[in-house]
């Protein structure tokens, strides 16, 4: 294990100091109920205990935030602008305190959540600030939804929620937050921020639990639901608000072609792979989780792959040197080990790092899987793990119609110099978002989300805020002609 990074002694102090939490309503922290343990899955160790949220909670919650929504939405833009930068502010105080924090619910490398998770959620309150400011004058007549239910994943804890809650607010929403089961403790900081900069009560409430807390906030009295998760509860959470008047977002999963033509760089592609799936150990709802190469170079490639695999550095995420850490949970590194063994069984070839992993925690050694067929269950479920697979093309339309081959349609990423090609290809392919030479490319400022059973919506810039602002409805008059 490598040497510890700065703020970890804080870190363990504020969870020493904590160690039992209860959720987050109407500005202050409730007292701890029946709770479970929030684990670091680099050692299995508990890191605190967290409140499992009942109904009564997110009854209450709603109600805070339903109490504080007049005022909050009453505020002029500019107004809420300043409670948004204030935030940002704060979390940029708080960067390495969080970077060590997230990385220890989480297991991804300090690396990662230092320069990407942190960075990028509060890059996003600053963004939203600047939406709120402009609200007015961009979206005339729109009103925000009301009250926001937001249920998070584990993958991007403290993103996650930024994704969520800063367009929320900067829209005039208020919200009732629950982060997901494996990694609340990024989001009970959050709350002590939100606490810190005097933010109005009930504007922010998180509620911790598993999905029973879930699906109490999707029955509960709110206006708008926005979820990011699996595409199973996706599909419930859909049905549960059918025809109950409640706006919806879902982010669903992926599993997202990773085109490499002939004429690509080949050395850049690889480094492509190297973030498109083992980045955050594959756990990532738009991963390149099935590699597309012309069979003229897939040889080539496949070697350069290869080697570069085996110089990756799995281990202690804490380890600034550290490539990839741990998977979130035991339950996930289960369900990683299952569906490789199917896809092995169903004829693929796994390719494996020979890395020694630490002899305690959930870790995987990353890989790729060669030979599958287009049928076998590692190219067709979501793995979200870290390894892909890799199969060939011999012409640009074979190439669309493997990428195209999927329920899922979030993400895609395509290698060529030659851009009209690529151009061309990215028009045809099926996803909500394309890179080309690039991959895993997040802004504040771009759109993000899927099509088909990737889920719909938009989270991000312009389309992004449009999601939590209801339009103006077509038959409301001018208060004058109403006379
Ligand atoms: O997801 P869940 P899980 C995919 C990925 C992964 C699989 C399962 O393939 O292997 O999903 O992961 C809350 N009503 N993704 O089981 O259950 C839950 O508490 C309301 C892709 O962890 O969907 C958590 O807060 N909420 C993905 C959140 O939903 C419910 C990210 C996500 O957990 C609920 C995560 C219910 N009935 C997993 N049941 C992505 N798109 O990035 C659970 N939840």
């Amino acid at each position: 294990y490598g040497p510890a990074p700065e703020a970890s002694g804080e870190v363990t102090a504020w969870l020493a100091a904590r160690g039992r939490f209860g959720h987050f309503i109407n500005g202050a922290f409730t007292k701890p109920g029946e709770t479970f343990a929030a684990d670091n899955p680099a050692t299995g160790e508990p890191l605190a205990e967290v409140t499992q949220g009942t109904e009564d909670d997110i009854t209450a919650a709603v109600k805070a935030a339903r109490k504080a929504l007049p005022k909050w939405a009453g505020l002029s833009g500019h107004e809420r602008a300043q409670w948004l930068y204030a935030i940002a502010r704060h979390l940029q105080k708080r960067e390495r305190f969080l970077s060590v924090l997230e990385t220890l619910d989480n297991g991804k490398p300090i690396r990662e959540s230092r320069d990407v998770d942190v960075p990028l959620a509060i890059r996003h309150f600053y963004h939203h600030a600047g939406w709120a400011e402009l609200i007015e004058d961009e979206f005339p007549g729109h009103t925000p939804h009301g009250v926001c239910g937001q249920i998070i994943p584990w993958n991007f804890p403290l993103l996650m929620l930024a994704w969520k809650v800063a367009p929320a607010l900067a829209a005039g929403n208020t919200v009732v937050l629950k982060p997901a089961e494996y990694t609340p403790l990024t989001a009970l900081a959050f709350a002590e921020i939100c606490a810190e900069v005097g933010l109005p009560k009930g504007v922010v409430n998180i509620v911790t639990g598993d999905g029973r807390t879930g699906a109490a906030l999707v029955a509960a009295e709110v206006d708008k639901i926005a979820f990011t998760g699996s595409t199973e509860v996706g599909r419930l959470i859909r049905r549960a608000t059918a025809g109950s008047g409640k706006a919806l977002t879902l982010e669903l999963g992926g599993k997202s072609p990773f085109i490499v033509f002939a004429d690509a760089d080949l050395d850049a592609a690889v480094e492509g792979v190297v973030d498109a799936i083992w980045f955050n150990q594959g756990q990532v709802c738009c991963a390149g989780s099935r590699i597309l190469a012309a069979e003229s170079v897939a040889e080539d490639f496949t070697r350069r792959l290869t080697a570069r695999l085996a110089k990756l550095r799995v281990g202690d995420p804490l380890d600034k040197c550290t490539d990839m850490g741990a998977i979130v949970h035991p339950v996930q590194l289960g369900r990683i080990h299952d569906l490789i063994s199917a896809g092995e069984a169903a004829g693929a070839r796994l390719i494996q790092a020979e890395c020694q992993l630490p002899p305690k925690g959930s870790f995987y050694a990353p890989g790729i899987l060669l030979d599958a067929h287009p049928a076998n269950p590692a190219m067709v479920e979501e793995i979200f793990g870290p390894v892909a697979t890799l199969s060939t093309f011999r012409t640009p339309d074979e190439a669309v119609e493997l990428a195209n081959n999927t329920r899922y349609g979030l993400s895609a990423s395509i290698w060529s110099e030659n851009l009209t090609l690529a151009m061309d290809i990215a028009a045809k392919v099926k996803a909500g978002v394309v890179w080309i030479n690039a991959t895993n490319v997040f802004d504040a400022a771009a759109g993000f989300g899927g099509m088909r059973e990737s889920g719909f919506g938009r989270e991000g810039g312009r389309e992004g805020m449009a999601t939590y602002l209801r339009r103006p409805s077509p038959t409301a008059q001018p208060e004058a002609a109403a006379g």
